[in-house]
């Protein structure tokens, strides 16, 4: 909670519910079952959650933030790899316990009471917390009967539970919420906007995130690895002067699969492809060293581009280059990055050191610059203008039995822009002509950061080709001559307004140009330049893209 919440932020903020208990238990199991989707990852081996997790749950209309927590306590013969966590686990919990208003105390029925029971009973004693003992893995009546023997621990009641059966998970849920009755349903809030923080293990992805959050959220250190689920964090990101809601997803580094040596390794890099799903925008993490861009980091850029989502690529480390090569450095790492990563050419590149707080202010500003270009809607005439021109200068080759023809195109979704293109018969445009069309639309409107997709379709019968558009634009101004024959057209409607929703027949529309490419071409000479939204020959059409 930030200093500036009043009194009445306070009342309204959701309850905070943190589960605790050593290694183990089922703790993650438990947040799973209330969460009701595989949030954290689940494995027999002790010690595999090791940030805070936490995800939004809700129970019979209240709504709380549900906390998944490492074990407390050293793991009993545990490998030394293993203590070397212990120390950065136990500050995660303290954290969750500190923020948390009921604590959820995870035991396992079928080992019964054991020391580091004791341990964390010891630990959690007069916190001032409502703690409810939830014992674990009752998963026939037997156990249930068994599991009173917590109650040595000194708790009044006990919740037999069993996760595997989601059993029992009802009963503990209404205690655990009883006493926020006026939790009431959240006003529906604008979905976050989400960044995903991806990259290679040791990248500094983790202390990039701590970095933008202003705080040690999530574990770092120097063992590639470190970070196992994908972790969402609510911050507020600045953009056009106003606070916005924002998560950071800090992720898993993905290693090689063949690397992969184990199933925990292999959860992660599933969660953090789940991530990439979930984002509106990527942070690619690179290092700044010597090896550049590694084979890896090619394969990571796929997935990017295969995601369609928008991205910034991070170059971290920055600090690992001489004061006096930098500037060397960089330019020489942007020629690297564009000639061994070219799908991601639209991606802006920053260069940054986690470690030295060094150029957040040039990413945050990136982050905004590609939040504001997945605003930009790009009206349909000049979409249609900035093609038929693409297609004047370099015709299409002939790919299958007829040469490809563009009717109409017009921009069906932003933040990544798509764009919906008519034609004769998609499998007629040739691949490199297609990103051709694209490379023409991002010359004109730009898109940083964000990849543009050009969905071909086959003209349906009532579409109008792009050129029969440009022709008849200049008859469509709001008065003259055209306008009364399209007045005549429409006299259904109530504004006598010519229709444009509806797509117009070749052939029947007032001035439509003939067939023949060369009466196009005269008929499209005659067209006067200067539409409301064209641009006069020569000037940049993006000045004229219009922001919402
Ligand atoms: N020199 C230098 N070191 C950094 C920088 N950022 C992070 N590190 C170090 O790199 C190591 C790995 O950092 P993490 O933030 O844990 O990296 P990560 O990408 O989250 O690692 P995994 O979670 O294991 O994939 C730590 O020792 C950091 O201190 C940086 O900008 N410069
Ligand atoms: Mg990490």
């Amino acid at each position: 909670m930030t200093e500036n919440d009043t009194t009445e932020n306070q009342e309204k903020r959701m309850p905070v519910v943190a589960i605790v208990g050593r290694p183990n238990v089922g703790k993650s199991s438990l947040f799973n079952a209330i969460v009701g989707r595989r949030v954290s990852i689940v494995h027999e081996q002790p010690g595999v959650t090791r940030d805070r997790v936490v995800a939004p749950a809700s129970w019979h209309g209240k709504h709380f933030q549900l906390i998944d927590t490492g074990g407390l306590g050293n793991i009993t013969g545990a490998k030394k790899m293993d203590d070397i966590w212990d120390a950065g686990i136990r500050e995660q919990v303290e954290a969750a316990i500190e923020g948390a208003d009921v604590l959820i105390f995870v035991c396992n029925v079928q080992d019964g009471v054991v020391p580091l029971d004791r341990e964390v009973t010891d630990r959690l004693r007069g916190i001032g917390k409502k703690v409810l003992l939830a014992a674990n893995k009752c998963d026939n009546p037997t156990l249930d009967s068994e599991s009173m023997i917590f109650s040595e621990l000194g708790f009044d009641k006990i919740y037999p539970v069993s996760c595997l059966h989601r059993k029992g998970v009802s009963r503990l849920l209404d205690s655990v919420l009883e006493d926020f009755e006026n939790a009431e349903e959240e006003e529906t809030k604008p979905e976050p906007f989400r960044i995903a923080v991806v990259g290679r293990p040791n990248v500094g992805k983790s202390s990039l995130v701590n970095w933008m959050l202003g705080e040690e959220r999530v574990m770092v250190s120097e063992i590639a690895g470190t970070t196992r689920d994908s972790i969402d964090i609510d911050f507020e990101i600045k953009y056009r002067g106003e606070m916005l809601p924002a998560a950071l997803i800090d992720t898993a580094g993905l290693r090689k699969r063949s690397k992969i040596d184990n199933v925990v390794e292999l959860f992660s890099m599933m969660r953090t492809e789940e991530a990439l799903k979930r984002a509106q925008l990527v942070l690619f993490l690179v290092e700044t060293s010597k090896d550049g861009v590694t084979s890896q980091d090619r394969k990571i850029a796929a997935s990017i581009v295969e995601s369609g989502k928008g991205c910034i690529i991070v170059s971290n480390k920055f600090d690992l280059c001489k004061e006096e090569d930098q500037d060397v450095k960089q330019k020489q790492l942007i020629e690297e990055i564009r000639y061994t990563l070219p799908h991601l050419n639209y991606a802006p590149v920053v260069f940054t050191s986690a470690l030295r707080k060094y150029n957040m202010d040039a990413l945050l500003d990136q982050i905004a610059e590609v939040m504001a270009q997945m605003e930009v809607k790009v009206p349909t005439s000049l979409v249609n203008k900035i093609l038929l021109d693409a297609f004047d200068r370099n015709s299409p080759p002939v790919v299958g039995v007829a040469p490809l023809k563009l009717y109409y195109c017009s921009m069906i979704g932003n933040g990544p822009p798509k764009f919906l293109l008519f034609v004769n018969q998609p499998a007629y445009c040739a691949d490199n002509y297609l990103i051709f069309l694209k490379n023409c639309l991002r010359q004109a409107f730009d898109f940083t950061g964000l990849p543009i997709v050009v969905e071909l379709r086959a003209r349906p019968k009532k579409v109008a080709s792009i050129r029969t558009e440009r022709t008849t634009d200049k008859l469509r101004k709001p008065t003259g001559k055209a306008d009364k024959k399209d007045e005549r057209k429409t006299v259904s409607k109530p504004e006598n307004k010519p229709d444009r929703t509806k797509p117009r027949k070749p052939g029947k529309q007032p001035g439509r140009a003939p067939r023949s490419t060369d009466k196009l071409r005269k008929s499209a000479a005659k067209t006067k330049p200067g539409r409301k939204n064209e641009k006069k020959p020569g000037s940049s059409p993006v000045k004229n893209r219009k922001k919402f």
